[in-house]
């Protein structure tokens, strides 16, 4: 190899090394694949025209297909919902929400999926639940938001968590939290 060649093969690769942090920094496609989201809290939702408290928990990974996804909610009454299967997924990255440290190439975590409802009666059911989980930073009260409703077998809807104008809320109390995906964990 003629010096001036490997010269500008250095200079490349070291060009490429440079452009990859940017990249990462930029969210790329791959980045949001790879990256999860955890955390939970707490917030009021509405069940059967009644206003109950909401809770939740998980740790979820963008790409549907990995595993586990955990996602846990219960509300007033003795009531829960445990997921069994995530059947979609799609984490984004908007430059309007700053989900502050650590660095993490999204800020929003849409799901949907199935599992196991539990009623304080002793009743149980197949449900579905669709969510939206944000991570605005800290503290997460006030900061994170989230958007849900779970419907039972039937396609009643058994307990949502939404404004009037349709949108996420706030947290009441709670964190969530996005993380940027690492090696075979991801
Ligand atoms: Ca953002
Ligand atoms: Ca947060």
């Amino acid at each position: 190899m003629s010096s001036s060649l490997k010269r500008l093969v250095v200079g490349t690769v070291a060009a490429a090394c440079v452009l990859t942090p940017a990249a990462a920094m930029a969210g790329g496609k791959a980045d949001k694949v790879r990256a999860r989201m955890t955390g939970g809290g707490h917030v009021l939702g509405m069940s059967l025209g009644e206003v109950v408290k909401v809770t939740h928990g998980f740790a979820l990974h963008c790409r549907t297909a990995t595993e586990p996804q955990r996602l846990q909610i219960n509300w007033s009454g003795g009531n829960s919902f445990h997921l069994t299967k995530l059947i979609s997924s799609s984490c984004t990255e908007s430059s309007r929400i700053d989900q502050e440290n650590p660095d993490a190439p999204i800020d929003t975590y849409n799901g949907q999926g199935t599992g196991r409802l539990n009623f304080g009666g002793g009743q149980t059911d197949t449900g579905t639940a669709t969510w939206r989980f944000v991570d605005g930073g800290e503290p997460g009260g006030g900061n994170d938001r989230i958007r849900l409703t779970i419907v039972d077998s039937a396609g009643k809807t058994v307990v949502s968590v939404v404004t009037s104008s349709g949108d996420s809320k706030p947290l009441t109390s709670g964190n969530h939290q996005a993380h940027r995906g690492t090696g075979s964990k991801a």
